[in-house]
């Protein structure tokens, strides 16, 4: 089935008109990311240096976001203030570029969205949607709405459903953890290698979330990026990447954690806060929380 996406002057639900101008930017954003590979010489709101490509997702995204009839916020990961619009209801919260570190080497990348219905910074639970776009061989969404995920491919103003009610496969198969392993925690270290020792299992990881989370929602397993020894929150933000990750996950009927709780259940404190982000099978992420208890 294809779905041609919303015409935005004439869509009367702002989420699928969000998703809609989300779903067809991403194409453009993938034709160009040609050329936009360099570094943009500054850092963002977490003291990462952009590359280009970031700079110019967000600046594309922001504008055409904030231009749509109840969009009341825009924030980013790739800019410290927050938008805010004219409107009421929804604000977005987007991670333009994913996993841009991997442009150079020319491997996967997405974009993450999380549309909420209470101004930013805001629990998980606010959201009303979420999903992300990966940059593959071919550029696919996922998107959670009312409990459900669907997987489409994108081709440009159009969204073709590759799947429905996509859920987590009852047998887990990945699992990918990023941050160094001797920063890891003496407990989360023996988890992962628990983990390891099954033999059902198979180590993926690209060093991008966004392809091993997929990846994680297509095979069944776990991916984390957790608590380090240098940085007890992690890596990953909050609102632009643990949140709508939980979302999509919990959606499709596997789970999430912080470590002790589901993701949707932190009450943000700062739009750029940092989470240990846990995601994948019930059962895998059970284990995880006595782990780590
Ligand atoms: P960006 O959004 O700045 O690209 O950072 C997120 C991310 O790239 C994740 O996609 C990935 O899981 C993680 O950082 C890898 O980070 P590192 O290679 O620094 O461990």
């Amino acid at each position: 089935m294809t779905v041609a996406d919303p015409d935005p002057r004439t869509e009367d639900d702002p989420v699928e008109v969000v998703v809609a101008t989300i779903a067809r930017s991403a194409v453009e954003i993938r034709q160009g990311l040609v050329g936009r590979r360099s570094d943009a010489d500054q850092e963002n709101p977490s003291g990462e240096t952009q590359v280009e490509a970031d700079v110019w997702a967000d600046e594309l995204l922001a504008d055409r976001l904030t231009s749509i009839d109840g969009v009341a916020q825009y924030a980013s990961e790739e800019r410290s203030e927050i938008i805010d619009c004219e409107d009421e209801a929804y604000c977005v919260a987007v991670d333009p570029l994913d996993g841009s570190s991997n442009l150079k080497s020319n491997n996967t990348m997405g974009t993450v969205f999380g549309i909420y219905d209470e101004p930013l910074p805001a629990p998980g639970s606010a959201l009303v949607a979420a999903g992300f776009v990966l940059y593959g061989p071919i550029t696919t969404m996922a998107y959670a709405r009312d409990g459900t995920v669907t997987k489409y491919e994108l081709t440009g103003g159009e969204r073709s459903v590759v799947e429905e009610d996509v859920t987590l496969p009852d047998d887990p198969l990945v699992y990918g953890f990023g941050g160094r392993v001797p920063h890891w925690s003496d407990d989360f270290r023996e988890y992962v290698r628990e983990i390891e020792s099954n033999p059902d299992h198979k180590l993926r990881y690209g060093g991008a979330m966004i392809g091993d989370v997929n990846q994680v929602l297509t095979y069944g397993g776990i991916f984390a990026y957790p608590a380090l020894e240098d940085s007890p929150r992690g890596k990953l933000r909050l609102q632009f990447e643990g949140n709508p990750i939980a979302y999509v996950i919990e959606s499709a009927g596997g789970r999430s954690s912080d470590g002790t709780q589901s993701i949707l259940e932190i009450d943000p404190e700062i739009v750029h806060e940092r989470v240990p982000l846990h995601v994948g099978n019930t059962d895998l992420i059970e284990r995880l929380e006595s782990a780590l208890a």
